[in-house]
């Protein structure tokens, strides 16, 4: 059956006149998690806009079970948490949730060590693309040729790293691609992913406003503008199957996908972007689609 939005629950977990930037995606992925696990979430954040946006007490923002932990052991405290309520019989979530700084760089250690211990838990990276939360620092899942305050003039110069392929690669039993654009994939996968017991993990396309310089109104068209350029692919693997989620189904077809230079040239980290490295863009897009579907003739 598919989700309705109207008959998720509606209590607040995520409460109104928080320090998020106008905008914010990780709100949008935050009231997501909430709507879709409700009371059972514990969540385990370490450093970054998120623990901001929390607040502290008696103010804080998110109505829910939540520990502030050092940057780099977000994976390995919830892992510890999550044992502790598996002797205590408490049924309980424990997500992890972590920016693209802290999984995919600073706590890439702790993250890769529950993975292969198939830790019971679920890690959600919302990923805005570089260390937002001290000042636009560019981290490895930063695109190519994209401006932050560590690679100002010419726009960072390395690839991006692919995280979720990484997790892929750990034969964990959950892996998946989400977007904050669209909100009821990601709530059906979260659902999903809590019924499986063992290590899941959701990489979260979350465009930030702030960051990446664009209107804070547009948040979720830059978010569905990623899917529909092809630039973010949406996919699925459980049961031993990669499948390509509902949302990027069209988007197989390079034909159907809108021009790449539509998304880059609406933020203002691209905009210093020259013709041919747009077209390198679209060649590495392809890549990337075509390194996708090879994988899921082979979890098929
Ligand atoms: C060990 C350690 N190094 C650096 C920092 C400083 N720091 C705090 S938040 C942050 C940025 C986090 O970026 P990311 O994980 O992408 O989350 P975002 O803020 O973008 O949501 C950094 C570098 C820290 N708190 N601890
Ligand atoms: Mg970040």
């Amino acid at each position: 059956m598919p989700i309705r939005i109207d008959e998720l629950p509606r209590k607040k977990w995520v409460m109104p006149g928080n320090p998020a930037c106008q905008g914010c995606p990780h709100l949008i992925g935050l009231k997501s998690v909430s709507m879709a696990l409700g009371d059972r979430a514990i969540l385990v954040v370490p450093a970054g806009c998120t623990s901001i946006i929390a607040g502290i007490h008696p103010k804080a923002s998110l109505n829910m079970p939540f520990l502030h932990v050092p940057f780099a052991s977000a994976a390995a405290v919830a892992s510890g948490i999550s044992s502790a309520m598996e002797i205590r019989n408490k049924d309980a979530i424990v997500v992890a949730w972590l920016g693209d700084g802290a999984a995919a760089d600073i706590g890439f250690a702790t993250l890769s060590g529950a993975a292969i211990r198939n830790e019971n838990i679920l890690v959600i990276v919302s990923d805005n693309e570089a260390y937002m939360n001290t000042g636009i620092q560019a981290s490895g899942t930063t695109p190519w040729k994209a401006r932050t305050t560590t690679s100002p003039i010419i726009g960072k110069t390395e690839e991006t790293k692919d995280l979720a392929l990484l997790m892929l690669m750990h034969r964990v039993p959950y892996v998946a691609t989400a977007s904050i654009g669209y909100v009821l994939d990601f709530i059906e996968k979260l659902k999903r992913a809590s019924e499986i017991k063992g290590f899941k993990f959701i990489h979260l396309h979350s465009p930030c406003p702030t960051g990446w310089r664009f209107d804070s109104s547009e948040t979720v068209k830059m978010a569905r503008l990623a899917v529909e350029t092809g630039a973010w692919i949406l996919w699925e693997y459980y049961e031993g199957k990669m499948r390509i989620s509902p949302p990027s189904m069209p988007y197989r077809d390079k034909n159907k996908r809108k021009p790449i230079r539509e998304y880059l040239l609406s933020q203002g980290r691209f905009r210093h972007l020259k013709d041919e490295d747009i077209m390198k863009i679209e060649q590495r897009i392809d890549e990337r689609w075509k390194a996708i579907m090879k994988l899921i003739e082979i979890f098929s």
